[in-house]
């Protein structure tokens, strides 16, 4: 089988999606997601321009020699734009392998490890009483773990809380917006949160919270010992991770578990975290680590540390990307929980899969390959359009982390 053809889309059905569609001179393709959030365009002429050229006439089943010459053949390793345009091409691939043995891709990395995967939504409201009402609705949707993120007293915006009716939507149209912080505020504020979340919904529920990389590592362990009593199933992104010994600190004072890695490409970002156990869940996903092939022996990795994966599953990570995870975290042995949180319907229909959601539980569905389409005629409908992610300032004006 060769490659014969490989070209990148661009759509926009209320966000931005780039997809990477590779043909096959048998008449099957796959499909990749290559979506930066932000970003976008960068990764799209990175395939457009220095890869797809590569690629064409090469055996689709050579995932792991298309990935070394990718990677050590670009000379610049890592980074998030080079390592979304690797995943685009190697998820795209393990599709057509899929297809042409005819076979489910969770088939190709180990088969079923367990029957569902569980998967956690995002509760959200401008203060405590609104994000309770909004894990109320979680837990009748089926729910068995829901993340809660409440407005803060004191500050106008809040990392995680809807503006309008709408859903919560990290990017936005135009130029940046500008969030505000503070980390005072916001310490006295989310204990009792959670306070109040395990007085009303018991001590069954899931919880998990992402901190979103805006304390310090001993502001990080504060919030972890403040929260070990409502017995969290993560602490999200403590701090920012370019230190992976800066969690050190927050590991030794703390037995509230911790999850980090969205914004890594590499399992060379979490080598230290891993290895030293200062980390349980890794959330480097599919699409910006690199792809299956790369995953997986992070995964491998991990399990040797007793950490399991809990991969980043936000609107910015395409239905390709979620069909992805989906496969994978059926398969692996050490899968912790996966994020969800729903496209809209208009992606839905742009993106035609058969994954779903039932019981607080998703499962990838048994076709061949991923089990996800791209209507191609209907993602032109809607054009790409600028986004960014908001900047963040402290209450003295100074740029912190968003
Ligand atoms: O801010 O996906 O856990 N989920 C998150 C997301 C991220 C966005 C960034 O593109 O932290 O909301
Ligand atoms: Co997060």
């Amino acid at each position: 089988m060769k490659i014969t053809k490989a070209a990148v889309n661009t759509t926009s059905p209320g966000r931005n999606f780039v997809t990477l569609k590779v043909e096959t001179d048998e008449g099957i393709y796959g499909l990749g997601d290559g979506t930066l959030n932000g970003r976008e365009l960068a990764v799209a002429s990175y395939l457009t321009e220095h890869v797809i050229p590569c690629i064409v006439g090469r055996d689709p089943f050579e995932t792991e020699d298309i990935w070394q010459y990718l990677y050590r053949g670009a000379y610049w390793r890592r980074g998030p734009v080079t390592m979304s345009a690797i995943a685009a091409v190697d998820v795209a691939l393990w599709d057509i392998k899929g297809k042409a043995l005819g076979t489910p891709v969770y088939n190709l990395l180990g088969g079923k490890s367990r029957d569902g995967v569980l998967v956690y939504g995002h509760a959200n409201g401008k203060d405590t009483e609104t994000a309770l009402e909004d894990v109320a609705r979680h837990v009748e949707q089926g729910f068995k773990a829901v993340r809660v993120q409440s407005g803060i007293p004191g500050i106008k915006t809040t990392y995680g809380i809807a503006k309008g009716a709408g859903r919560y939507e990290p990017a936005e149209r135009g130029l940046p917006s500008e969030a505000e912080w503070s980390t005072e505020h916001y310490l006295r504020h989310a204990p009792k949160l959670f306070e109040k979340v395990r007085e009303r919904f018991g001590e069954e529920l899931h919880l998990l919270h992402d901190c979103h990389h805006r304390l310090t590592p001993i502001e990080a362990a504060r919030l972890g010992k403040e929260l070990e009593s409502f017995h969290l199933f993560w602490m999200e992104d403590p701090t920012t991770a370019e230190l992976q010994e800066g969690f050190k600190v927050i590991r030794e004072h703390t037995t509230t578990p911790i999850a980090v890695g969205e914004v890594f490409s590499s399992v060379w970002d979490a080598h230290d975290l891993i290895r030293n156990q200062w980390i349980d869940y890794l959330r480097m996903t599919i699409v910006h680590g690199g792809g299956f092939t790369a995953l997986k022996k992070a995964a491998d990795f991990a399990a040797m540390y007793h950490v399991r994966t809990g991969f980043h599953g936000a609107t910015d990570l395409s239905p390709v990307t979620m069909a992805a995870a989906l496969h994978f975290d059926t398969a692996i042995h050490n899968f912790g929980i996966q994020e969800l949180m729903p496209h809209n319907e208009e992606t839905d229909a742009v993106f035609p899969h058969q994954y779903y959601f039932k019981d607080g539980m998703m499962y990838p569905g048994d076709g061949p390959g991923l089990g996800v389409d791209l209507d191609e005629k209907l993602a032109a409908k809607y054009e790409y359009q600028r986004a960014y992610l908001p900047v963040n300032r402290k209450l003295d004006g100074t740029l912190t982390d968003w």
